[in-house]
């Protein structure tokens, strides 16, 4: 695919995708309570990448206009971000006047750069006191969060088109229940898939809150809602054997077709259910939760994808920590590796999901809502203007990606936009800001100062042309 000039379709849209908590910054302003991020930043920043912490993100809040306009000199329509729950929303679990402010102030300063804002609701960032209610594992949580999306919606009912419940809500049962990675560095396995159970159940209640408030002409006729996850394609070995395949089942079955088909039928894979009952682990489900989840069907879908997932048979069925495992990675011998991230780079599994989404979903729209590589330190040479020449690694890793999109909208694919992801660097979790994403630098050393890199010429012309070169 790599030097084939393709053109993707007029109306196709390019845009960037941010976050509240990897931007803004200003955490303990306007209202803001601590979040689950602050928590862990305060209790051990020795975990971050060079101590660097929740608190300032990117400090968008005092470049905001600078950025939306930096948005659209990049040729970009949309803008993702995410709402904070910890700042739209106080300890009472009422509305935050402070935070709400905010939040209309973002949307305009984006509107006014030109630039349209699309709204995510939860992207990681539960605040800190309803973790200690119980977080994900809690029907208490489940409760307030509808009553956060509610009130957002209600809020901002007259601005937002484009809505969405949740950031791949896969990450948070892996990353914090079950491989431990993120606080409270949890290794259970059974307790991942009640989080993921719950968040299922949140996700459907904040639809269908959005319904009734759109019926109820509180929320704009136009507005549509929508789920975003990583559907990373599961593949696996040549020749597998039947246990492989049955890995690349599960592995699909708890990752991708869970959310796909909540969002499209109202329901939780049935063959996933019935193989986590076997193995001992049951969904916390109560009388009217079948109702609730039927609720679920979204408007369209966000599709992030950095890598695929390879897979086989595990070797031993049960972890050091007594848990079911259904799979174990499999090292592609021909993988090309970001070797930055630890992740592969695989262009083509935009096209492979594109496919499946044709052959088993084909009524659903949907876009690429995350794309990007982010490159420690984006250590190359600067110009003489002091831009980092990153166009020798930056532009072919998108050039790729957008080639197998066009070709997959050729073969009928329904993807109607392309978000790059952090396309101004920001904070990336532990990992903070080593691993730069940007089309535009963010100098720490001189007050996060924005400077456009080299790729910065080459995405504006194809995001303006849409021609892809
Ligand atoms: C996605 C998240 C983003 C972002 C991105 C890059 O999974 O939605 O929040 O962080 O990955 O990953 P990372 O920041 O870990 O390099």
């Amino acid at each position: 695919m790599a030097n084939q000039s393709v053109t993707l379709p007029q109306d196709f849209f390019f845009g960037a995708a941010l976050s509240g908590p990897q931007t803004e910054g200003a955490w303990q302003s306007f209202g803001k309570i601590e979040n689950i991020w602050d928590t862990w930043s305060n209790l051990n920043l020795g975990d971050f990448h060079n101590r660097v912490g929740s608190y300032a993100g990117n400090d968008m809040t005092r470049h905001m206009q600078e950025d939306f306009e930096l948005f659209a000199s990049l040729g970009f329509a949309s803008v993702r971000t995410s709402i904070q729950w910890a700042r739209l929303m106080d300890a009472d679990g009422k509305l935050n006047p402070e935070g709400a402010a905010y939040y209309h102030k973002l949307f305009a300063t984006a509107r006014e750069a030109g630039v349209e804002p699309f709204v995510n609701l939860y992207h990681f960032d539960m605040p800190a006191y309803l973790l200690r209610r119980g977080g994900w594992e809690s029907r208490e949580v489940v409760e307030a969060y509808a009553t956060y999306a509610t009130t957002a919606f209600a809020e901002f009912g007259q601005e937002i088109e484009h809505w969405f419940t949740f950031n791949e809500p896969i990450v948070e049962p892996e990353q914090r229940y079950e491989h431990g990675r993120w606080y409270p560095f949890i290794h259970d396995f059974g307790r991942a898939r009640i989080a993921q159970y719950h968040i299922s159940l949140a996700h459907a209640l904040a639809v269908d809150a959005f319904r009734n408030l759109q019926a109820a002409g509180m929320v704009r006729a136009d507005a549509r809602i929508g789920l975003i996850n990583c559907f990373t394609p599961p593949y696996t070995r040549d020749n597998p054997s039947a246990a492989d395949l049955e890995a690349v089942r599960m592995t699909d079955g708890i990752n991708n077709r869970w959310w796909l088909d909540l969002v499209t039928e109202g329901t939780l894979p049935q063959d996933v259910v019935d193989t986590l009952a076997e193995r001992g682990v049951h969904l916390p489900t109560r009388a009217g939760d079948e109702q609730i989840l039927a609720r679920g069907t979204v408007d369209w879908l966000g599709f992030n994808y950095y890598h695929p997932a390879r897979v086989q048979a595990p070797e031993h069925d049960v972890d050091e920590h007594g848990n079911p495992v259904f799979a174990q990675e499999y090292v592609w011998p021909d993988a090309v590796m970001n070797e930055s991230r630890g992740w592969e780079i695989y262009p083509k599994g935009i096209y492979d999901f594109a496919t499946t989404m044709t052959r088993d979903y084909p009524d659903l729209e949907w876009f690429v809502s995350e794309n990007g590589i982010g490159i420690e330190e984006d250590r190359a040479e600067r110009d003489e203007q002091g831009r980092i020449c990153d166009g020798a690694y930056r532009v072919p890793f998108v050039r790729d990606h957008l080639a197998w999109i066009a070709r997959a909208i050729d073969e009928g694919a329904k993807c109607r936009g392309y978000h790059y992801w952090g396309a101004i660097d920001c904070w990336s979790w532990n990992n903070a800001f080593k691993n730069r994403y940007g089309f535009v630098e963010v100098d720490l050393a001189h007050d996060y100062k924005r400077v456009p890199k080299e790729s910065s010429d080459w995405i504006r012309r194809v995001a303006t042309t849409h021609v892809v070169e």
